[in-house]
């Protein structure tokens, strides 16, 4: 259509629109001259039919999206009213009594924090809080790292673990050569569409066998041996997630030769440190070793889970690179990543993540408070394991204890997982995973029940 027609088009369309825009009711002119309904000395008029009420809206062909498969089943929980409703699917901390948990930790630094009138609530700056990136850093990779040691690392504070794979992700897509990503399968669901968008391309390696509940190690092997040089490859540092499988730490060398001898780069996701073992040490042993060969990696960290800062959304992405000049050009490239993406990162939970770090005393309490979390989740496990052997549920249920962190992959398929909801009310994700973390003493019955029916009358 050239220029004289689009204007013509317009102006018909303006003429058509006026014409059945509906007078309103007291007016005693709606001659087009006259002044527009605002100037009307009725407050009737005051507020004038809109003339675009008339059309349909320039969104009518939006779609209905669908709901998230992790996030969407607490908002079906939510919904239903049922008094014995249990929510295992987000993977969210709840304490015995089934409420959410503010560590100890958490409320004395927020405490410091409010008590000290030199805060203010100025912009941090785009790479975020310094102390906190330097003490993420030391977290992850350990005090003694020669990584840090050598000013190595660029650090800079994202929104969570999913921040902190986006920005990784869109600094990889601008900046390195390769830009296919390896993700497990199964992954987080979150994976495949943050690379994306990122720009990457994602492809999968084989991780999780059904057959076993375990690791699919030579799977895993054979495919990463087949990706090209130079490509991506995505790591749960620990506590993987949906199956709660790890590899053990054998297993983790013979993946670091592999991973070093192609050249491929790996990006550790790491939103369990402590959550696996109760160890922050034990639970980074996986990252660490990548970093001990002086080779390069991505790192994203969470203070989600083990910080139960979710909803504060506090988290690091750190580059380890070969040279400290590469770190400072690495890290300038980041700033131009998140500037034009949310400009600079929250203050609140990154004081409160940094005011814990700092001090030995708040440091030991939190292990405290962690060791307690992952304790608690284990023998939930335990609970659950005993509960289905009592009840004699077909099939061998040893996984649930076998299995770390968060989750259960329980290997209920999706019928017997909609069974679950819709007779027992017990809300999980479609592919069989539980949050152990969700569980109490109090409803591991009340599961194990489901789990029984669920097995012995949906196939
Ligand atoms: N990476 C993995 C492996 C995760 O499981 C999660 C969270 C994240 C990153 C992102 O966490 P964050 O952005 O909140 O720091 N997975 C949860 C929640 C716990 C979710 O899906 O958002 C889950 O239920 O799987």
């Amino acid at each position: 259509m050239d220029a004289a027609n689009v204007r013509g088009v317009r102006r018909l369309s303006t003429l058509v629109r006026h014409l059945i825009v509906p007078s309103p009711p007291s007016s005693s002119s709606s001659s087009s001259t006259e002044a527009p309904p605002m100037a009307s000395q009725n407050p009737n008029d005051l507020v004038a039919p809109s003339p675009a009420a008339a059309f349909s809206s320039v969104f009518a062909h939006v779609a209905q999206g669908p709901e998230d498969p992790i996030l969407g089943v607490t908002v079906a929980y939510n919904k239903d009213p049922s008094p014995v409703k249990v929510n295992l699917g987000v993977g969210a901390y709840r304490t015995e009594e089934g409420k959410p948990l503010v560590l100890n930790v958490v409320r004395k630094a927020e405490q410091m924090l409010v008590n000290d009138p030199s805060r203010v609530k100025e912009y941090l700056p785009i790479t975020g809080l310094a102390d906190f990136n330097k003490l993420s850093a030391k977290l992850i990779f350990g005090a003694d790292s020669p990584a840090i040691q050598e000013n190595r690392v660029a650090t800079v504070q994202c929104l969570s673990g999913t921040g902190s794979l986006r920005v990784g992700g869109e600094f990889l897509a601008r900046h390195y050569h390769e830009r296919t990503i390896y993700i497990p399968l199964p992954t987080w669901g979150n994976h495949p569409k943050v690379f994306t968008l990122a720009g990457l391309s994602v492809k999968t390696y084989r991780y999780y066998d059904p057959a076993t509940r375990g690791l699919n190690f030579q799977g895993l092997i054979e495919d990463l041996g087949a990706a090209p040089s130079g490509a991506i490859v995505l790591l749960h540092a620990c506590a993987h997630n949906p199956t709660g499988v790890d590899p053990t730490p054998e297993q983790w060398e013979q993946i670091r030769q592999l991973i070093r001898s192609k050249g491929l780069l790996p990006f550790f996701d790491s939103a369990y440190q402590g959550f696996a073992s109760g160890s922050l040490d034990a639970d980074a042993q996986s990252v660490r070793i990548f970093v001990a060969d002086g080779g390069e990696l991505l790192t994203a960290q969470s203070y989600a889970k083990n910080m139960g800062l979710y909803g504060e959304r506090v988290g690091a992405l750190s580059i380890v690179c070969r040279s400290a000049d590469v770190a400072v050009r690495v890290e300038s490239q980041l700033k131009l990543v998140i500037r034009p993406m949310y400009s600079n990162p929250p203050i609140h939970g990154a004081s409160i993540v940094a005011t814990i770090l700092k001090d030995r005393e708040t440091y030991n309490e939190w292990t405290i408070e962690l060791k307690a979390m992952a304790d608690r989740i284990i023998s939930m496990r335990h609970q659950l394991f005993d509960a289905l052997k009592a009840r004699g549920t077909p099939g061998d249920w040893s996984h649930i204890i076998k299995q770390i962190g968060m989750f259960t992959f329980t290997g209920l398929n999706s019928q017997q997982v909609a069974f679950m909801t819709k007779d027992f009310h017990i809300y999980m994700t479609s592919d069989g995973r539980i949050s152990m973390a969700g569980l109490s003493s109090k409803t591991v019955p009340h599961l194990a029940d489901a789990i029984h029916a669920a097995v012995t009358t949906v196939n």
